[in-house]
This record gives structure tokens, sequence and C-alpha cells, in this order.
């Protein structure tokens, strides 16, 4: 049936109110339908595209899917090279840049400044003929790239048709693709459950997936792309680099909420310095910032060196990473029996913090980096993670090393200890006669996720079982006073509270006790989806493989280990002695009632001294809450900190909600989070 006047209207209309959508909701942050309508208008389109294939565009947002394998990626010649960053180092290098600037332009005049986050991700690509995506390229050594069309198209946040009017025949547009944290977590969680390679950082994943050469797989990744330059355009652009910026975003494009404009030398190094207390609370990584010469005029002007503009530099934060000697590899066992290499390091400061240990994960991982006792390493700190060892400087190695070996039995109980087939870790098979188990366990047990039971710490929980007070978490609900105070550091008064808290910890929810009962490879998210498909304990614990995998998360692995864990007598004896001291958890209100925040966006500003951002954050969005790093007239509401700066006065301005930490605090305990 040839499709009528009135079809071809209602196709084009869909296109556009999703290329609407998709811009609101992937670039600008700030979706106005729900997920569902957008489903339903998205299901339209491909209805009546599979009614009428002759009308299938190349640019319809139905086309993203990904397309048939490439054999390998051909070459692009960059019509004007990609340049790349000069760096300036420390406060006097951004002094010094300010300063060449004013010398060559024989001004005295304070300079306006673009400021930008310094994305760490790959430099890529876009040229738009005709407002259409006709080519992806990366940026490659700056002359020659390599084609990745295919996948740039299955990225959300790029445009596949240019929105509005006014922009250039031929524009080719630049920019940094990246991982997000958030998915590359979500990612690497799933490729670990599945028993697949894992990346080792956001920038690896997203290099990696654009050289994907099956672009179905890159679709399956959640990348994502800020621009931040034009090179080359058939047609007009405004003279100041920010207002190009600007223009780029009025066309459906993507450019960072956090760039700025300033005025003079001084106000680089603020920018730079309020960047970095955001780092951590963004969702991308950034590796500094860059400042450029706004106005294109003064640029044309300075022209450039070889490789790197003179009217643009690069201001990196301090290294994250530092150089030490590997003084000893030591064992520790875990909460489910995995003995895990630790390294015992000469202390170093990193990125403002001493290190003195580091993660090796495991034995295969200490074969990947060679590593032997003695070496000098490279360290990284990368936020609030664990430090890992990235490498090992070989030129530096002394004549008398030893090698890691693993011990011949588990360190903490003697037990034998077995590596299964398929995995990598090596676990002890003591199981609760492991003593190292059994504290770690009781320790998860009592994490402020799972019970919660605050005044429960590490030493505590060592002592209590090392004075054979208690052999498992329900044990601790027999504690008395009397043989608490017994124990040394002990006084009646924090006896009285410890069991106060204990008494408390009695009421708690389906998804903490799930989690708390410290089921191999079942985390928090897990634990909350088991509970809200299961909605009790039993239910779940009668649950054979198959029905467990219809849970989200759950695959088979996951799957084997809650089945095997419920199988287990001494799991099942203490459970049942939970259920004896009167252990109780909600179903209902926990699954429904933790999303209390669901549709509201908060926006968190100044330093606060109680949380991490980190942990505010999570909280935040485990209550349903979006957190921005702008505050705009849809932020429900601003946590404002110390020394809370421009988002504070804009909150101001705009009549929005404000409250303090401590505010937060008490409202992220009411309700649950
Ligand atoms: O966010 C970035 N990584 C970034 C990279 C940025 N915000 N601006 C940049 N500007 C340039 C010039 C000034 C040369 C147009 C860049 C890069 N270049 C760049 N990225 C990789 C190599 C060069």
């Amino acid at each position: 049936m040839a499709a009528s006047k009135k079809i071809i209207a209602e196709i084009e209309h869909l296109r556009n109110e999703i290329n609407q959508h998709n811009y609101l909701y992937h670039s600008q942050d700030d979706p106005i339908i729900s997920d569902a309508e957008f489903d339903r208008l998205f299901r339209d389109l491909k209805s009546l595209e599979k009614q009428y294939p002759e009308l299938i565009s190349n640019v319809s947002p139905t086309q993203r899917v990904g397309s048939t394998p490439l054999s390998s990626f051909s070459q692009v010649v960059h019509e004007l090279p990609m340049l790349s960053l000069d760096n300036a180092v420390g406060k006097d290098g951004v002094f010094e840049f300010d300063r060449r600037i004013k010398t060559r332009l024989q001004s005295d005049g304070d300079i306006r400044y673009a400021c930008e986050p310094k994305i760490d991700g790959v430099a890529v690509s876009l040229l738009y003929e005709n407002g259409q995506l006709t080519r992806g390229a990366t940026r490659g050594d700056g002359t020659t790239g390599e084609d990745i069309t295919q996948n740039v198209r299955t990225i959300e946040s790029i445009p596949l048709q240019l929105m509005g009017q006014g922009y250039p025949r031929r524009l080719e547009v630049r920019g940094e693709v990246y991982f997000a944290k958030s998915a590359f977590r979500k990612m690497n969680e799933l490729a670990h459950s599945r028993g697949e390679k894992v990346f080792a950082n956001p920038r690896n994943a997203a290099a990696g997936t654009l050289r994907q050469l099956d672009s179905k797989l890159t679709a399956q990744r959640k990348l994502a792309m800020f621009c931040y330059s034009v090179g080359l355009a058939e047609g007009e652009l405004p003279d100041r680099h920010s207002e190009i910026l600007a223009r780029l975003g009025t066309w459906g494009l993507r450019v960072n909420p956090l760039v700025d404009v300033v005025i003079g030398a001084g106000r680089l190094v603020e920018y730079f310095n309020s960047i970095g207390e955001q780092r951590e609370s963004l969702d991308y990584e950034i590796d500094g910032v860059v400042f450029k010469v706004d106005d294109i005029g003064l640029q044309q002007e300075l022209g450039m060196l070889t490789r790197t503009p003179r009217w643009a530099v690069a201001h990196k934060f301090p290294a994250e990473e530092g150089i030490t000697r590997l003084n000893d590899v030591e064992f520790q066992v875990g909460r489910t029996g995995a003995i895990t290499p630790v390294a015992r390091l000469e202390p170093v400061k990193v990125g403002g913090v001493t290190i003195s240990n580091a993660t090796l994960h495991n034995m295969d991982e200490i074969a990947r980096l060679g590593l032997v006792v003695g070496d000098t390493v490279v360290v990284q700190r990368a936020g609030d993670v664990i430090p890992k060892i990235v490498s090992v400087m070989l030129e530096k190695r002394p004549r008398k090393t030893r090698k890691v070996k693993l011990p011949a039995a588990c360190p903490a109980c003697g037990s034998e200890i077995l590596r299964s087939e398929g995995e990598v870790v090596v676990r002890c098979t003591g199981g609760l006669s492991c003593s190292a188990q059994v504290k770690e366990s009781i320790r998860h047990f009592a994490s402020r996720l799972a019970l919660d039971i605050e005044g429960l710490g590490d030493k505590l929980v060592e002592q209590l079982v090392d004075e054979g007070l208690i052999e498992n978490a329900a044990d601790l609900y027999q504690l008395t006073e009397e043989n608490l105070v017994k124990l040394e550091r002990m006084a009646p008064k924090s006896a009285n509270n410890l069991l106060e808290a204990l008494e408390k910890s009695k009421e708690t929810t389906l998804p903490r006790l799930i989690y708390a009962l410290g089921i191999q490879e079942v985390g928090e998210s897990t634990a909350r989806n088991l509970a809200m498909r299961f909605g009790d304990l039993d239910a779940l614990q009668n649950a054979d493989e198959e029905l467990l995998q219809t849970v989200a998360d759950v695959g088979p692995i996951v799957a084997h280990k809650i089945h095997h864990f419920f199988q287990q007598k001494n799991n099942l004896a203490v459970i049942d002695s939970l259920v004896e001291i009167g252990l109780q958890w909600k179903v209902e209100e926990t699954t429904v009632g933790e999303q209390r925040l669901n549709g509201e966006t908060w926006v968190l500003t100044g330093s606060l001294s109680k949380l991490t951002r980190n942990d505010a954050k999570a909280r935040l969005q485990r209550l349903g809450a979006k957190v921005s790093g702008s505050v705009s007239k849809n932020t429900s509401c601003v946590v404002a900190g110390e020394a809370a700066g421009s988002k504070l006065t804009k909150a101001q301005e705009l009549g929005i909600k404000i409250i303090a930490e401590d505010d937060l605090i008490v409202l992220l305990e009411e309700y649950g989070a």
C-alpha cells in the first residue's frame, strides 16, 4: 500500500517528537514525559515504518540499533587536523599561560576565557551534512582516525539529525565520548557475574566499545558524548567559543552544563578549584579542566604551534598515582572464604592520602602484573575505591626478590584451600569453622546497609569471636550485659548501648535481611529485587534455580549460589534462631516506601562534613531522586554544605527549597536510605 500524505506527515511528526524527547532526556537531563510514554511513541513509529518500509530513513530514531558487523574500520583523514592540548602545570602554569597570551596580544586587559571540565574519554569527530550525521571518526593521531560511523550512530546523546535551523551546510563537531561511571559499574558487575572480562576503567571501556566491529554490541552499552569544539564549518557561526557551544546545544548536540566563562587568570584558578570539588559527584570521569580564549578573533590572532593551539590549555588534577615499594603480600580471608592477596606497601602519598595497602584481587592478577616482593610499583587511587597496583617498574627490580606464593592452608584456620573450576578465586574450605569467615560474615550482618547495628565495630566482633562468645550472627542476640562487661575496654554504658542497638535491629526490612545473610554475589540491589519478587523469606528459600532466574540481575551463577545457600543446614539454623529471638521484617513498605523521592531532582553543593558526597548521592538515588550538578527551575531541593557558592545563590533566587546537611541526614534516616 502506498503511503498517503497523512501517513508521511504522521511519521515525520513521530520522529520529531521522539528526537525532541530523546534530546531532553539524554542531553538536557530533563525529560518531560515518562519512559512508558516515550516507549509508546517509539512503538507507534516502528509499526508505521514496518507497514511502509520505503519510508524508513537513515536518520529515523529507530535506526540506532547497530548494523551488520564490519571486518575492519576504514581510515578517515581529518580535513582539519584534530589538535592536542598543551598542559599548564600548577597554579603558576595557569598564570604563565595567561601572561603568554597577553604578551602575544600586546594587551594588558583581562582576557575572557571559556572554561570546561576535561572529560576523560575518547576524542571523536562527527560530520553533519545538511543537518544529517554522515560520519563519525576517532581522533587517531590527529591527522588520520578510524571510521566509527556505525558505532556513534548508536549513542543516544548524538543526534542523527540536527534540530532547529541555521546550522552550517557542512559541520564537523568534536567532543569526547565517555562511559558514565554508573553505567560502567553496572556493566562490570554484570560481566563479572557472567564470568566475562571486566574493563579496568570507564575510559578503556569507552575506547573498547567504540572500536567494536559489531555495532549491535556497541548499542547495548550506554556511551554518551559531550561536544567541545567545531572543526570544519561551511556556514556562519558566532564569534565566541562559548556562544558556539551554546549554539551547538540549540541544534540538539550535548554540551557539558559546567562550561563557564570567566575573566582574568585568578578566575581560572577558582574555576579549577570549584570543578575539583564537584569531581567525585559527577557521573563521568574528568582529569582536569580546559581553558580556551573565548574570542574567536583572538584565537586566530594567537594561532597555533605544531600540534597545539596557543589559545587553549589543559590544567589537570594532581596525579592520583604514586610510586612505592612492595614490602610484602599477605592473604586475607573474606566473608565467603575467598582468599585475597593484599599488598603491603611502603607508605606513599597519593592525591593527598597516605596509602600503605593495595588490593591485588587474586593470584591471576599477580601473575598478570608479574609482581614479586621487593618490586617498585605504580599505585593508583580512584576516588573512594581501594587503591590498586597498576604496574611494575621492571627497570627498578632489585637483585633480591621473593616470589608471591599462595599459602598451602587457610591463614586463619588452617583448613584446606581450593580453587573451584572456572573461578579465579581461591577459597578456604573451613566454612563456619573458619574464624576469619565467621568474623567477616558477622561484620557484614551488622553493617550499615544490612541490619545496621550501631556500635558493633570490627574490633568488637573480633573480640567476641575470639573469646568464644559468638559463633554466628544469631548469637549476637544472646549477649548479656554480664558477659559484655567482661570484655576489655567495655564499660557498662557501652554494653547497654550495644544491647539497645541489637534490640532496635530486630525490626528490619526484608531486603536488608536478605542482604545481611551474606549470600555470595547477592549485593544490596539484588537483595532488593529478590525481596520484591518473592515477598517473603519462605518463598525465597523454596525457590528453585529456574524461578530465581526470573529476577532482574539474577543469572545462572547467582541463582545457583542463592539456591546452594539455602540448602546449607547451618545457614537455615541461623535463620531459624533469628526468627526465634524475635527478628521481624516488613515486606511491603520497604519495597514501595523506599522510593520516597521518586521524580525529584536534588542538588548537593558546598562541602559536606558528615557524609561523603558519594554516600549522600547514592542514598538519595536509592530513594528514587535524581542528583544533578546544576540548579534549575526543575530542582526540587538543594542541600547546602559549608561554603556553598553560586548554586546556593541561584537556588535562593529561584525560590527553591534549601536544607542543611543535618536535615538531609535526618531525612535519609527517616526514609530508611
Ligand atoms: O573534555 C575534553 N577532553 C576536551 C578535549 C575539551 N573540553 N576541550 C578540548 N579542546 C581541544 C582543542 C582546544 C584543541 C579544540 C579537548 C581537546 N582539544 C582534545 N582532546 C583530545 C585531544 C585534544
